[in-house]
């Protein structure tokens, strides 16, 4: 892994971050204002630990080994305008299926309709990437333009060159857009995390919302 010294000084304190709400429906939201940037992705990608990683807290986010840890949507404050949100995953989840159904009812209709939302980070487990309902979210995202951007995790789980040819098949695969937005991450070694408030100040300050 790289030794890069990365000096970029993030523009808001992610550290910061605070537990806000957890919506089990729509109608727990907090009001439709401000912006929120949504971390996406398949059951078990490590979207919770990413989160914790970002604010540098333990048990921030709820996290598990087992796949549908995150039911609801737990949403994180940043500041009075910006939060951050925790979704439930899609996938392999261990659970009922009328649960499972139930999750990704409550997340389709937050995509569909959440004014604020202004961004998506997708990750994906860089052993397993671009399963086929990663790529119904990026689908979703180019047809209702909204930016999305990549985050491969777990990459301690694999060697250099793996990851090179991992990184190189995606950019054949992805459209041209997002095949430029990825970051590998590991919340295990937090390699990258400079980047990763790089790309979140850049979807904050940069995105017009609703
Ligand atoms: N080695 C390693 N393990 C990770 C990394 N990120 C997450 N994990 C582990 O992966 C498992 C799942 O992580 P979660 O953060 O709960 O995954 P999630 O995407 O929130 O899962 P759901 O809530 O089910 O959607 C946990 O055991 C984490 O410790 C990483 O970068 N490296
Ligand atoms: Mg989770």
């Amino acid at each position: 892994m790289s030794k890069k010294i990365s000096l970029y000084k993030s523009q808001f304190d992610y550290p910061r971050l605070t537990f806000l709400t957890t919506a089990v429906t729509l109608s727990d939201l907090p009001t439709d204002q401000g912006y929120e940037i949504a971390v996406i992705g398949r059951s078990n990608s490590g979207k919770s630990t990413f989160l914790n990683c970002i604010a540098n807290q333990r048990q921030l986010a709820r996290t598990s080994k087992m796949p549908g840890r995150t039911q609801f949507i737990n949403l994180f404050k940043l500041d009075e305008e910006r939060r951050l949100v925790d979704l439930p995953g899609y996938g392999y989840a261990k659970a009922a299926y009328s649960k499972i159904s139930a999750w990704q009812r409550l997340t389709n209709s937050y995509l569909d309709r959440r004014q604020c939302l202004c961004s998506l980070i997708l990750l994906m487990d860089c052993r397993h990437p671009l399963q086929s309902s990663d790529q119904q979210i990026i689908e979703w995202s180019m047809n209702s333009q909204l930016p999305l951007y990549i985050v491969l995790t777990k990459i301690d789980k694999i060697s250099r060159n793996v990851l090179t040819q991992t990184q190189f098949r995606l950019q054949q695969l992805l459209p041209p857009t997002y095949a430029q937005s990825i970051t590998p991450f590991s919340a295990k070694t937090c390699h990258n995390l400079p980047e990763v408030y790089q790309v979140f100040d850049k979807l904050f300050l940069n995105t017009p919302c609703g």
